[in-house]
């Protein structure tokens, strides 16, 4: 049975990661905070299916030994590091906290993995947002960065550290260069779950207005349940390289809005206001992917389109409202 240690398992991806792994017949393990095992109900939500096949243990990001500590019990054969700041609008916010988080944390995994466990497999968290203000659409593997976001800046400092681990010390390290993902267990200040919740917040009467700021970003989205397949893919190679996973798809914040609204029976032109809080200091406007490397190495290939995503995050939202 191989043996799969996953940071950010509490995360929209870890939990599907988590899903995945364990259909596969993995034993599955996850770095958690400690606050998680101490508040299971709320911290733990999205792996509530699963929690009694799991095997949690509590470290800081933050520090080396509790890494180390987990990586020397667990012995791993694929670590899978999601752990991150996630939320690109809080990396302006707190870009300190946001480096120490996804660019010394990366750093700390891949040390741990060389000293620990040298032969075991690394997937790195890699994300569309490094291509920022791409000068080429789609973007492919060659794609050069621009980042426009602290948060950016660390996954392409993540990006560079896991590629010199490779190449350096001759270790399988992979990293993903994933586009928008999105499901139902996605987080709440993400724009596509913003939308779908205050949707059916609204449906309900609860709510009268939704405030968003710039409705002409257009994002490659696709469903988060395909993608962790992606990640499980490309630790199972000959070699390590890095692969896009997109759908090849693009569309704007306001058509997402228009779809999610209509699947509701309402206009969202009702309901949207413009509002300055939410515009960043600097933008990604267009954001396309071209996976078609994943799609001939990994075989790897999307299943759900971007009206299937729509339908099935606001049906989610409503269900969940409707009960209150
Ligand atoms: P998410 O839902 O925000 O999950 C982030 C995970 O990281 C959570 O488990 C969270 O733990 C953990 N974490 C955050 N800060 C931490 C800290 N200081 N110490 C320990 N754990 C910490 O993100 P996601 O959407 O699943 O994304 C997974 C990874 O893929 C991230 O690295 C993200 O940057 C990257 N990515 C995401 C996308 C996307 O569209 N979703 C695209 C490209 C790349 P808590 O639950 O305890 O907060
Ligand atoms: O924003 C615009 C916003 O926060 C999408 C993360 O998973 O994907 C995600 O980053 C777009 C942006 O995701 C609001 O300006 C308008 O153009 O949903 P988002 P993101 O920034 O693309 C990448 C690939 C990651 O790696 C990240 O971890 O929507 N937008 N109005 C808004 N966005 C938000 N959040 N809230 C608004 O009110």
């Amino acid at each position: 049975m191989k043996r799969a240690l996953i940071t950010g398992i509490t995360g929209q991806d870890g939990s599907y990661l988590a899903d995945h792994l364990l259909d596969l017949g993995y034993e599955v393990h996850g770095i958690v905070r400690r606050v998680a095992l101490e508040d299971s109900a709320h911290r733990l939500v999205r792996l509530a299916g699963n929690l009694d096949k799991l095997h949690l243990h509590a470290a800081s990001l933050e520090s080396f030994p509790s890494l180390f500590s987990v990586v020397s019990e667990v012995q791993p054969d694929e670590l899978y590091h999601l752990a991150a700041q996630s939320f690109v609008s809080y990396s302006f916010d707190d870009s300190f906290s946001t480096f120490r988080t996804n660019i010394d944390g990366t750093h700390f995994m891949l040390e741990c993995a060389r000293r620990l466990v040298p032969s075991c497999k690394f997937y790195f968290a890699g994300s569309s947002e490094m291509f920022g203000h791409a000068d080429e659409v789609p973007q492919n593997e060659n794609t050069r960065f621009y980042p426009r976001s602290p948060y950016g800046i660390s996954k392409v400092t993540g990006f560079d550290l896991s590629r010199n681990y490779r190449e350096a010390y001759d270790m399988y390290v992979s990293s993903g260069i994933l586009f928008n993902h999105e499901s139902p267990r996605r987080g709440f200040e993400f724009v596509t779950r913003k939308i779908t919740s205050h949707v059916a917040r609204i449906k309900n009467g609860e709510l009268n207005e939704l405030p968003l700021g710039n409705l002409e970003a257009k994002r490659d989205w696709g469903f988060a349940g395909d993608y962790v397949r992606a990640m499980h893919l490309m630790l199972q190679q000959e070699t390590p390289e890095d692969f896009v996973v997109a759908t090849g798809k693009t569309h704007s914040v306001r058509e997402f809005c228009q779809l999610a609204f209509e699947f509701a029976g309402l206009n969202y032109e009702d309901y949207v206001i413009k509002d300055p809080r939410f515009y960043r200091p600097a933008e990604v406007h267009l954001l396309l992917g071209d996976a078609s490397k994943s799609k001939k190495k990994l075989g790897w290939e999307p299943t759900i389109g971007f009206e299937e995503l729509v339908e099935m995050m606001v049906k989610h939202d409503l269900d969940l409202h409707s009960h209150h």
